[in-house]
């Protein structure tokens, strides 16, 4: 209830006068400052008089306008927009023979963690779905430390050493003097900087792939991306490469999709990863590490070290020793989401780093940037970076923002204070504390890039070639879309130069997809060989089709027919789906028969770019009715052209005609038979995409 302004029937008499709004009450806690000062209204500041001016003696109002003024902190450079859950990592297989890390040798715990996901270039507050890499950042609370996996949704980088990553970041960032375009790499400073650098091919066949437009974070693959070691009790080490492989299938949107999408719902993903968690429907991950020795590793034709390559895992198989479980959605944004901290190089015992120069680079960036994000060295004091599975204890004081409160005389070690009776403080562990691997060095110091990191076409070319049919025709429009947006000739130029060593006729589609001539192919640094195709680089077919965790939507109308309505949507709900109602008005329709049936969502504010499989099922009456508006015509139009399986009763068969919908086998009437929509609702059309889009 709001209070009407100095409702005191005095006006001398200022506060809180009129009681017309809440109150404390003996059961609520009451209102205080900052520093517990109980505050008697809320509403009204201190003034001189009822029409002011206000007082600078108002503590209670200058102090809540100072805290509103700070409430922001300066967002993430890279990785700004977040998302992110809590939940837990249980060890099914153990890998005591590699390393002593608890979290990798005790079957059964479970172990609490926290999981952020993130796009990478655009600001905090950017849509959820342009094309982009996707951070998958995993901070886990083990019984010797945190251990934070920070890494993509794709395997490889754009660059070999770290001394490149500022440059990299400033080229797909808005462009310095516009200030545009958000949250995208359709641009001439990306591709600018991209034609320079071969090195960045092959993340860019990735990034082009449709792994830049995830339908969800729940349907996304997690990588390390740079290789590290496992250390075993005799202090072996094995190089090791960890993947997080989600339970619900890799998917991803097309491009028109994700635009779309960005309209309709900006917080897409967000929206998909809460709801899925609130309703119960837990995201899951299996967690496997690919394993490699010394000599395994001298074996491969390119260096380990590299984090422009990956390790075929048709080669190295990986094994499954993990699961992920997201199973908590944050009680506050900004508390968790926003001030949590992963730094590389938290990592446990039994765990270590390579040498690769871009990890190298990360290892200090991390823990520098949250001092200007955070402010203060105290950032691992707030609650969710805290070490959660064992108490952290050492001589480190003081410093802003300080919370907790250290006793005793002892600030320093050694000391000896504990002779006398007092608290001396924690020790160094020797056994069972972190170390490093003894890596034998002799070298000369050099700033050079090893001969061994020059190869920068033949995984670009490996994974193009291992991609289907329509994955290969999505990359090539990717390009040609981006490139399309590069206003300087040169810079689209350089591009096709050094795609041409990536694979002629992905050149050669590009080109035409632009219009422009193939210029010469570029001179590669070192000549790239063929690798045998790796079907696990795709996503069609990767995994199982399967509704589950996908959404449906039904389009209805006034005297629909109600049991069919309930026919698909029990089927939808069988296969693991869920199922949203959309309606012309949110009050929902009238069935035929007379029954009320309540609408999830409102026509125009629910296009069909929402779901992954849609229904329309409508009266003779209703579908007339629909014609007339644009939105229903998109519903089913958007629908077929996102290569969706399109359900519907005969009486919508106008709407399907003026929608463009053409009958095909995802095109199905459901009046006859749900069961036969199920099917292709669980996966896209890809023989329809030839008929909707024109690709490169
Ligand atoms: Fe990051 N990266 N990065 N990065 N990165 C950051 O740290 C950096 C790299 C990744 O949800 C920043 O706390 C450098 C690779 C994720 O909070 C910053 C280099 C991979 C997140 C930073 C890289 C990543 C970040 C910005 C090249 C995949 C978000 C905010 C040497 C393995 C974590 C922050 C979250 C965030 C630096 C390259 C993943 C500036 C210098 C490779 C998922 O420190």
């Amino acid at each position: 209830m709001a209070k009407t302004p100095n409702s005191s029937p005095d006006p001398r008499i200022v506060g809180n006068g009129g009681e017309t709004h809440q109150t404390a009450s003996s059961a609520q806690l009451r209102l205080t400052t900052n520093h517990g000062v109980a505050v008697s209204d809320n509403q009204n500041s201190l003034k001189a008089g009822s029409r002011g001016p206000t007082l600078l003696e108002d503590f209670v109002l200058r102090e809540k306008i100072q805290h509103f003024d700070h409430e922001r902190i300066p967002e993430r450079i890279v990785h700004a927009r977040g998302s992110a859950a809590h939940g837990y990592f249980e060890l099914t297989e153990s890998l005591a023979d590699y390393t002593t890390a608890r979290i990798l040798t005790e079957v059964g715990k479970k172990t609490e963690l926290f999981t952020r996901f993130s796009t990478v270039a655009g600001g905090a507050g950017s849509v959820d779905t342009p094309r982009d890499v996707r951070g998958f950042a995993v901070k886990m609370y083990t019984s010797e430390g945190n251990w934070d996996l920070v890494g993509n949704n794709i395997p490889v980088f754009f660059i070999q050493d770290a001394i490149k990553f500022p440059d990299l970041i400033h080229s797909v960032k808005m462009e310095a003097d516009k200030g545009y375009p958000q949250a995208a790499s359709a641009h001439d400073t990306f591709w600018d900087f991209i034609g320079l650098m071969p090195e960045t091919t092959h993340m860019i066949m990735w990034a082009m792939s449709d792994r830049g437009i995830p339908r969800s974070l729940r349907m996304i693959e997690g990588f390390g991306v740079n290789t590290f070691r496992l250390l075993n009790a005799e202090g072996e080490a094995t190089f090791v490469k960890f993947h997080w492989r989600p339970k619900l299938g890799t998917q991803s949107t097309s491009w028109d999709e994700a635009v779309k999408i960005a309209g309709a719902d900006p917080d897409f993903h967000r929206r998909d990863l809460y709801e899925a968690i609130d309703n119960g429907d837990f995201p899951e991950w299996d967690f496997g590490v690919q394993l490699l020795s010394q000599d395994q590793a001298d074996a491969l034709p390119f260096d380990i070290l590299d984090a422009t390559k990956l390790i075929p895992e048709e080669q190295h198989p990986i094994r499954i020793v993990g699961r992920m479980v997201l199973d908590r959605n944050p009680d506050n944004y900004f508390a968790a989401t926003e001030q949590v901290a992963f730094l590389p190089t938290n990592i446990v015992p039994g765990i270590d780093f390579s040498e690769d120069p871009l990890l190298q680079g990360r290892l200090f960036s991390y823990q520098d940037t949250q001092l200007s994000r955070l402010g203060t060295v105290n950032f691992h004091q707030l609650p969710i970076n805290q070490a959660k599975g064992c108490p952290f204890q050492n001589f480190q004081r003081d410093g802003q923002m300080q919370t907790q409160v250290h006793t005793g005389r002892a600030n320093y070690e050694p000391n000896s204070l504990s002779e006398a009776g007092e608290d001396g403080g924690p020790r160094e562990d020797p056994k069972g504390g972190f170390r490093s691997f003894t890596l034998p060095l002799e070298e000369t110091k050099v700033r050079l890039r090893a001969e061994s990191f020059a190869d920068h076409y033949s995984q670009a070319r490996l994974f193009f070639r291992s991609q289907t049919a329509p994955e290969q025709a999505h990359l090539a429009s990717a390009i040609v879309f981006e490139l399309s947006k590069v206003e300087l000739d040169h810079v689209r130029n350089r591009v096709l130069g050094n795609l041409q060593n990536v694979d002629d006729a992905l050149a050669k589609r590009v080109a035409e997809g632009l219009g422009v001539d193939l210029p010469k192919a570029s001179e590669p640094a070192s000549a790239p060989f063929d690798m045998d195709v790796s079907p696990a680089l795709r996503i069609i077919g990767k995994y199982p089709d399967t509704l589950q965790g996908r959404a449906v939507g039904i389009l209805v109308s006034d005297g629909a027919d109600g049991t069919v309505v309930d026919a698909v949507k029990a089927a939808a709900e069988g296969e693991g789906a869920t199922v949203k109602i959309v309606a012309p008005k949110i009050g929902g329709v009238t069935l035929k028969g007379g029954k009320r049936l309540k609408a999830d969502g409102q026509l125009a504010g629910t296009p069909s770019v929402m779901f992954d499989a849609v229904a329309i099922v409508l009266s003779e009456a209703g579908c007339a009715e629909l014609l007339k508006e644009g939105a229903a015509v998109d519903f089913a139009k958007d629908a077929f052209g996102h290569l969706k399986a399109i359900g519907f009763t005969p009486e919508a068969q106008p709407l399907l005609d003026k929608a463009g919908v053409e009958p095909d086998a995802g095109v199905i009437d459901v009046s006859a038979d749900t069961k036969a929509w199920l099917a292709p609702a669980a996966t896209r059309q890809w023989d329809r995409e030839p008929k909707v889009r024109m690709l490169a």
